[in-house]
């Protein structure tokens, strides 16, 4: 049997670069190697506050970004997070078994919970139902940008306990983090990592953004105060620009420093934008194909959901045969 290999994206803001390079790329990469369930997780996404109409629409947004990247609904389940109910049903179960310590020292919690007066308790428990997302199907891998491998470890840490309370029961999942890409940084601050939730100008170049718009932010990247390129002194500005590059051209170590060695920062910028957008114009002729078929799109996400929704039940069973609760 192949390997089941599970992962997901919140349908909040605008998918960006980061996110496909750090994670989507790669799913497109492996989905024909092991069996892929992508996920569209929703219920990660009202931990904190949506806009119910935007959340709905975004939903299906994500759907159609995860097509048109490339992802084959005939080969890989693409399904809704919501739709599974067994997503929550286990989640609750690990909860019961998670320290909350193990919650309060997670990264995610500290910065999201401080930007706010008071937080839901989702914010907190966002891990735990990561941890069960993955351990409901037995994933052995799970594709992510570097920004999640810490709830990756909470999830093999909660995996343990419970395999060691109840018995074992859940496969202890892999993290796997692309070579080159795995953290993205903002253009406008690359002390930052690029992400959906910061709305500044000029801080991320969105999947769907207009090609003028993507030429421009980066053309305005902060670099740093060298004039052109040395790989032996460059700052995170500029590496960050290469490593967009790298991670799109698919160009070695060697091919970057041969291209790239002595280039002006003007240019180097140039030439970023231009396999950016070489990139992602294509994509955005299948994402408007895509779109332009809603009954389509909301069949694959059907079929998703009935793929994978017997073995998320069988877990859940299991689960709570081995905890004691009435099955
Ligand atoms: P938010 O700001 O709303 O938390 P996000 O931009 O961090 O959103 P997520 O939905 O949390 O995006 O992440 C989806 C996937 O993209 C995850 O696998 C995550 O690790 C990856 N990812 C997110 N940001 C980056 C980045 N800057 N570089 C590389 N990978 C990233
Ligand atoms: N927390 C992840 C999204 C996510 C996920 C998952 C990723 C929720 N459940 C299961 C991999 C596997 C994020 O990227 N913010």
């Amino acid at each position: 049997m192949k390997t089941r290999v599970f992962s997901g994206m919140q349908p909040s803001g605008n998918l960006h670069i980061g996110n496909y390079l750090g994670a989507l790329k790669n799913w497109v990469r492996i989905q024909h190697d092991y069996e892929c369930i992508f996920c569209i997780v929703d219920m990660h996404a009202i931990t904190l506050p949506q806009d119910p109409a935007q959340l709905r629409a975004k939903i299906v947004e994500i759907a159609a970004l995860y097509l048109a990247a490339g992802i084959d609904p005939q080969v890989c389940s693409i399904m809704v997070q919501s739709a599974v109910p067994a997503h929550a049903e286990l989640a609750w179960m690990l909860t019961c078994v998670t320290p909350v310590g193990w919650l309060e020292r997670m990264t995610q919690y500290k910065t999201k919970s401080a930007k706010q007066e008071s937080v839901g308790d989702g914010v907190l428990q966002y891990p735990v139902l990561m941890a069960a997302d993955i351990l409901l199907y037995q994933a052995g891998i799970v594709p992510v940008g570097e920004d999640q491998a810490q709830h990756l470890e909470l999830t093999r840490d909660v995996a343990q306990r419970f395999n060691s309370l109840y018995g074992d029961t859940f496969v202890v999942p892999g993290t796997s983090l692309p070579a080159v890409g795995a953290r993205i940084m903002g253009l406008d601050d690359p002390a930052q990592k690029m992400s959906k939730s910061t709305t500044a100008a000029g801080h991320a170049i969105a999947l769907l953004d207009p090609v003028d718009k993507i030429r421009k932010t980066i053309m305005r990247a902060t670099t740093d105060s060298h004039p052109a390129v040395d790989f032996a002194t460059a700052g995170p500005g500029v590496l960050n620009l290469l490593s967009i590059y790298q991670a799109f051209s698919n160009a070695t170590d060697e091919e970057m420093e041969r291209r790239f060695t002595g280039l002006r920062y003007g240019d180097l910028k140039k030439e970023v934008a231009e396999m950016v957008i070489s990139h992602i114009e294509p994509f955005q002729e299948r994402y408007r194909q895509i779109v332009s078929e809603p009954g389509y799109l909301a069949g694959v996400l059907r079929d998703g959901a009935e793929r994978v929704a017997p073995i998320a039940n069988s877990t859940v069973r299991v689960v709570k045969e081995r905890m004691g609760l009435y099955v």
